[in-house]
């Protein structure tokens, strides 16, 4: 029985029709990272804040999930020993597309976090300024995404299963963000057998033992198969 990791970025859902960050006219050629991604830029306006993920909760509930997402959801149903899939993409296409062994390390654009009591709930389509909490009532309704200089989620569990994974693949994802970056050194110590699977090298490509290249709808599901 053998553990699989596989850590998704967005390259995972860019056939979905969702944007990436980095490409030349990606989310972070639109907007200020500083601004929309920053606990700084949320205190600072909260509204630009809010109606940036309300733009993205529409994009990801219009999209569906590819055969990507769905060859991952295979791969868990069939294979003997533990699949777990690592998601920095927030929106909920690995879920949608079948895969139940999930962790969201960046958060989720389905749900909402209180800033007071960490309490959390299914966000609205359209989150307002001011939302309160069902918990603890207090106005401090916030994205329940992990911004710039915070914490990734379930970090523990995710160390532990790299720490003892036969294989660790890495999807789409650019190899700029820590520690979802460092990843592959960690399953590399643990002995993992390492494959990058996107359109070009990452930043991180020359850790890998092997790469696969081209759009992810065709090289996840040819490595999968
Ligand atoms: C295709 C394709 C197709 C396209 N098929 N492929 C160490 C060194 C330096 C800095 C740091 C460090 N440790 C921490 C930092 C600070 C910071 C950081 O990394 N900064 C860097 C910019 C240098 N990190 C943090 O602050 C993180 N927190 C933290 O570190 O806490 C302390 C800690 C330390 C140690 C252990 C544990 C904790 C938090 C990071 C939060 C990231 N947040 C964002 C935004 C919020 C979510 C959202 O709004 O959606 O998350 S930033 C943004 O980047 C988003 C993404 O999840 C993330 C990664 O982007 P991704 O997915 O890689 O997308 P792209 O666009 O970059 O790449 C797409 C790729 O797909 C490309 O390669 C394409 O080629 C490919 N592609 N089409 C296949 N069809």
């Amino acid at each position: 029985m053998s553990t699989i990791v596989i850590l998704t970025g967005a390259g995972i859902s860019a056939e979905s029709g969702i944007e990436t960050f980095r490409a030349e006219t990606g989310l972070w050629a639109q907007h200020r990272v500083e601004d929309v991604a920053t606990p700084e830029g949320f205190a600072k306006d909260p509204k630009l804040v809010v109606d940036f993920y309300n733009a993205r909760r529409a994009t990801a509930a219009a999209a569906q999930p590819n055969a990507a997402h769905r060859a991952l959801a295979r791969l868990e149903a069939e294979h003997d020993g533990e699949v777990l899939v690592v998601t920095q993409n927030v929106d909920d296409l690995h879920e949608r597309g079948g895969s139940q062994n999930l962790i969201h390390m960046h958060g989720a654009l389905n749900s909402a976090l209180c800033a007071a009591c960490d309490h959390r709930w299914p966000a609205p389509m359209t989150m307002a300024v001011g939302d309160a909490c069902p918990s603890c009532g207090a106005a401090a309704a916030r994205p329940d995404i992990v911004w710039f200089g915070e914490m990734p989620y379930q970090m523990d569990r995710i160390f532990e299963t790299l720490g003892r994974c036969d294989v660790f693949a890495a999807i789409g994802t650019s190899g700029n963000v820590y520690p979802a970056a460092g990843f592959v050194a960690e399953a590399a110590r643990a002995g993992a057998e390492t494959v990058e699977i996107n359109l070009e090298r990452s930043a991180v490509g020359s850790q890998f033992d092997s790469a696969r290249l081209g759009p992810a709808t065709q090289t996840v599901t040819a490595w999968v198969d």
